[in-house]
């Protein structure tokens, strides 16, 4: 399915009468800020889509296909972040996972890609799950393995998913490891380390000039003792030992609870070794919610962080790191959901833009403790929606995403031409 550009219009005619009022307003209150140019970057940002958050997720407990029209191919979940993109304008990339995904003909899938005005993201590799027909399983790990050849062809598929992002385009691989133990005891923890180093070592030196390796780190699950990429100081020895292409890459749901993320965000910065974010929100684990749906103040700070140190660092907010959901959904239909999610985003990226960091910083330099809460609290406070909204209608995008969708009956048309019972690969 197509988006017109005539049905946005159409959409968007009805609505402007509101949104001028709205952002009128916004350009009363906020008079002695340039809301343009913060306008002109939100229309520029961009957050890349998880081919495998297009489906139904589903837990252990259970999946229940609710959606339907679910995409079968790499030519339907590009088709699908297609529309995501016609709908917010800010949607414009998509992330593989290989096996889940399996390009063949590279060049099509560029050309099909750009019609979209779609680009590829990070590519992401598979070796927590043993595929069909491979010689050796990740049982007991991939990259971390006591067994050479299981490492080797951890390291191998990796290798191979780097090549497929060349065809494609891509300048990243993310590599997110499942490894780890379950029990105390079950594994010598600095040799696992040492040989996760030095499988990631082969892996960077297959990595281009200009690409980047983004190491993910996961506190627990599906190990529940340790694992091998634990956390933020894991990543950042490997990142650090590997070299100046390998970066750290921040799971909002990877973390212990209550940790303090916006602060790990700030210092990495600082390091130069934060390479980018897989955005969704949580409650009490790897939850995979919509982005800004439980903690939307604490996804707020962390903008408020990335906007301040990118900054002190002469950063490009677009392309200095790497912006992606990664969510999962089980009780909705997954394009409403990824609306949400790039909606949440952009609101808060908009707030920390706004933030008064000459005042800020005055509060701070004064210990005025206070008076650091109200500037954070005011902005958090205001609503910006509108500023999104204007963002999306310069970007020729609908004014209201989600309303759109429904008027345009989008799921019930894939629904029509795909079927009910499809269901796209992922998690
Ligand atoms: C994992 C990680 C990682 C991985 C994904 C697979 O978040 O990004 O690629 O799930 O669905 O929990
Ligand atoms: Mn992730
Ligand atoms: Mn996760």
């Amino acid at each position: 399915m197509n988006i017109d550009q005539n049905q946005i219009e159409k959409h968007n005619d009805a609505l402007i009468t509101s949104h001028h009022r709205k952002l009128n307003f916004l350009k009363e209150e906020w008079s002695h800020i340039d809301l343009e140019s913060i306008i002109q970057k939100l229309v520029d940002f961009q957050i890349a889509i998880p081919s495998w958050a297009l489906g139904t997720g589903g837990t252990r407990f259970g999946r229940f296909a609710i959606t339907g029209g679910e995409p079968r191919t790499i030519e339907e979940k590009i088709e699908d972040v297609g529309l995501l993109h016609a709908l917010n304008g800010a949607s414009g990339a998509i992330s593989l996972h290989i096996p889940w995904d399996i390009p063949q003909n590279a060049e099509a899938l560029k050309t099909l890609a750009s019609g979209y005005g779609l680009k590829f993201d990070a590519m992401n590799s598979n070796t927590f799950q043993d595929q069909a027909g491979s010689p050796h399983s990740y049982k007991f790990g991939s990259l971390q393995n006591v067994n050479k050849a299981v490492r080797k062809q951890a390291i191998e598929h990796n290798i191979e998913v780097i090549k497929q992002g060349i065809a494609l385009g891509s300048d990243a691989l993310t590599v997110w490891l499942a490894d780890g133990s379950c029990f105390p005891g079950q594994l010598n923890f600095r040799n696992a380390f040492e040989n996760t180093l030095e499988s990631l070592q082969e892996i960077y030196a297959a990595l281009p000039e200009d690409w980047k390796m983004f190491v993910e780190y996961k506190a627990f699950e599906p190990n529940f003792y340790s694992t091998t990429v634990g956390d933020w100081g894991q990543s950042l020895l490997y990142a650090s030992k590997l070299g100046r292409k390998a970066y750290t890459l921040v799971d909002l749901g990877h973390h212990l609870p209550n940790a303090n993320i916006e602060q790990i965000v700030a210092l990495l910065l600082m390091e130069g070794k934060l390479g980018g974010f897989h955005f969704n929100d949580s409650k009490y684990g790897d939850d995979d919610l919509t982005a800004g749906s439980i903690k939307p103040y604490q996804l707020f700070l962390i903008f408020n962080e990335l906007v301040e140190g990118m900054d002190a660092k002469g950063m490009n907010h677009v392309k200095d790191l790497g912006w992606m959901i990664d969510a999962s959904h089980n009780v909705k239909d997954p394009l409403e959901d990824l609306l949400q999610s790039v909606e949440a985003i952009m609101i808060a990226y908009a707030q920390a833009l706004l933030v008064d960091r000459k005042a800020l910083n005055a509060a701070q330099n004064n210990n005025d403790v206070a008076k650091a809460q109200e500037i954070l609290q005011n902005t958090f406070r205001s609503d910006f929606r509108a500023l999104v909204a204007e963002a999306r209608l310069r970007a020729n995008a609908a004014l209201s995403p989600i309303s759109l969708y429904r008027e345009l009956s989008v799921r019930e048309n894939l629904v029509k031409t795909r079927g009910l019972g499809t269901v796209a690969t992922g998690l």
